[in-house]
């Protein structure tokens, strides 16, 4: 919430990022009664039925804070600083938002009254809503078939799917870990739908359709999942783009519609995605070739003792991000909109600004 009281004056005086605004006051103040109160089993029942109807509250944030951005973006003309701050500003609340609620639905899983959380011989594999054992390939699949769904809808066809495992020593279950599956079903999906998107445009002339192949693998450090299609790719100078914000923020389509663009980009998939992979320590990264297809691979921590939350923090730093003006670049092609190629995961003092870092990659 102190955070918010940061973003640009103008987005702050929008309606939609006022609604939001409005919900974190309200459910901030309900949970503060329970600070004085007894914690009696009353209470506690009461406690939980209080974060369900916070959790419900809260569950349009997402497409609530789009429209905000669009508000602005119709109203104002949005400069690169403006841009800077909201996709900085973004990441980190989402982020929370995602920590939050998990921790909202654990608490309500495990003392919501349900028994199957019990001890004993039929004691679940889940933790609330953490699967010990998160059967990897079958969420794959799962999120495959939602997906060929929608796209056989709307394009009256759909590619099909090749898993490969590849298992390098005799480890029997590989491809189970330790993971909250609708997490990776979120990321899968989101992939699923630009991968199909890709190839049935790319291929629309043709009435084959060449399958979209993913790779599950594991490697000391980390469970890999890479999803590879042959959608004739995008320019590299998109590739960035479609992690931001800014540039994803369309109008939605009206409800009427929604089922007549099912695979439609709108909305946030791609960054929020990568912040559910981010989030327990993992990534999302997609390397295109243009003319040819998109690989996007999903990274996830193997160990789960390395896969804790990864969580945004609000310290002085925080504050300076938002009133720092962006820096001038020192790359020759860098003169007029440096920021451009910024992307804000932070602001450590020593590093060099990120598209500068990029440059210096591709220079090499
Ligand atoms: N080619 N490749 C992708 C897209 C195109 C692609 C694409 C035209 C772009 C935008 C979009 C959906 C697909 C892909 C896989 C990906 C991401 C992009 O994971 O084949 O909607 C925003």
């Amino acid at each position: 919430m102190k955070e918010i009281s940061l973003l640009p004056e103008n987005l702050l005086r929008m309606p939609s990022v006022i609604a939001v605004n409005d919900w974190y006051i309200r459910s901030f103040q309900e949970i503060l009664e329970f600070e004085k109160k007894d914690p009696n089993p009353e209470t506690l029942e009461i406690f939980c039925s209080e974060l369900v109807k916070i959790r419900n509250r809260h569950s349009d944030v997402v497409e609530t804070m789009a429209q905000g951005v669009l508000e602005l973006k119709e109203s104002h003309d949005v400069d690169t600083h403006t841009e800077h701050s909201i996709q900085y500003f973004l990441d980190r609340f989402y982020m929370s938002r995602i920590s939050i609620r998990m921790l909202i639905n654990q608490h309500t899983l495990i003392f919501g009254g349900q028994l199957e959380n019990a001890p004993g011989p039929n004691r679940s594999k889940y933790i609330g809503c953490i699967d010990t054992q998160c059967d990897v390939v079958s969420v794959i699949r799962d999120a495959f078939e939602n997906a060929r769904f929608l796209c056989d809808q709307y394009y009256l066809a759909s590619p099909d799917l090749i898993i490969n495992e590849a298992k390098n020593n005799d480890e029997e279950d590989f491809t189970n870990i330790v993971y909250v599956p609708s997490h990776l079903y979120h990321m899968l999906f989101e992939l699923f739908k630009n991968s199909m998107r890709a190839v049935m445009e790319y291929h629309n002339s043709s009435n084959e359709f060449p399958p979209i192949t993913v790779a599950v693998s594991k490697g000391k450090e980390d469970v890999c999942i890479k999803m590879s299609d042959l959608g004739g790719g995008i320019p590299r100078s998109t590739t960035d783009h479609l992690f931001k914000y800014m540039y994803s923020t369309a109008p939605q389509p009206s409800k009427s519609d929604a089922h007549t663009v099912p695979l439609a980009g709108y909305g946030y998939g791609l960054p929020i995605s990568r912040l559910y992979a981010r989030y327990f320590h993992g990534d999302l990264v997609l390397l295109s070739c243009e003319g040819y297809g998109t690989d996007a691979v999903i990274y996830m921590k193997a160990l789960s003792n390395e896969a804790n939350e990864l969580l945004p923090i609000f310290n002085k730093t925080t504050s300076k991000f938002y009133k720092t003006t962006v820096q001038t670049g020192d790359w020759s092609n860098q003169s007029a909109h440096i920021g451009d190629r910024q992307i804000s995961t932070g602001c450590k003092k020593h590093q060099l600004p990120q598209s500068a870092q990029e440059a210096l990659t591709r220079a090499l």
